[in-house]
């Protein structure tokens, strides 16, 4: 029975749509840099890379490292989070493609 139940809350949890935001990749730039997302609550981040290299979306503060191969999509689910600012980079171009989740 906890078994049964467990995958009834896991699917629940499916079922509900967690928002999405797209952030695209462009000359090694992230757009939006800045992204908004509601406290306590999981979000799906896709990013978008337009650029002819790989990235790796990667944050130390929120805990994920994603590659993204050239002129394709990479999906990074985060949270629930606690408000505050959660600062990322892509890992190859770290001077150019850097930005900041920002959970309130
Ligand atoms: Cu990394």
């Amino acid at each position: 029975m906890k078994v049964l139940i467990t995958l009834l809350s896991l699917s629940g949890s499916v079922l509900a749509a967690d928002p999405e935001v797209m952030i695209q990749l462009r000359e090694h730039r992230f757009t939006p840099s800045e992204i908004k997302v509601p406290a306590g609550t999981k979000v799906k981040l896709i990013i978008d890379n337009q650029d002819p290299t790989p990235e790796e979306f990667d944050s130390f503060a929120l805990n994920r490292e994603k590659i993204v191969f050239p002129n394709s999509k990479g999906i990074v689910f985060i949270g629930p989070l606690k408000p505050g600012r959660y600062e990322f980079v892509g890992e190859f171009n770290q001077s150019s493609a850097k930005g900041v989740v920002i959970a309130e």
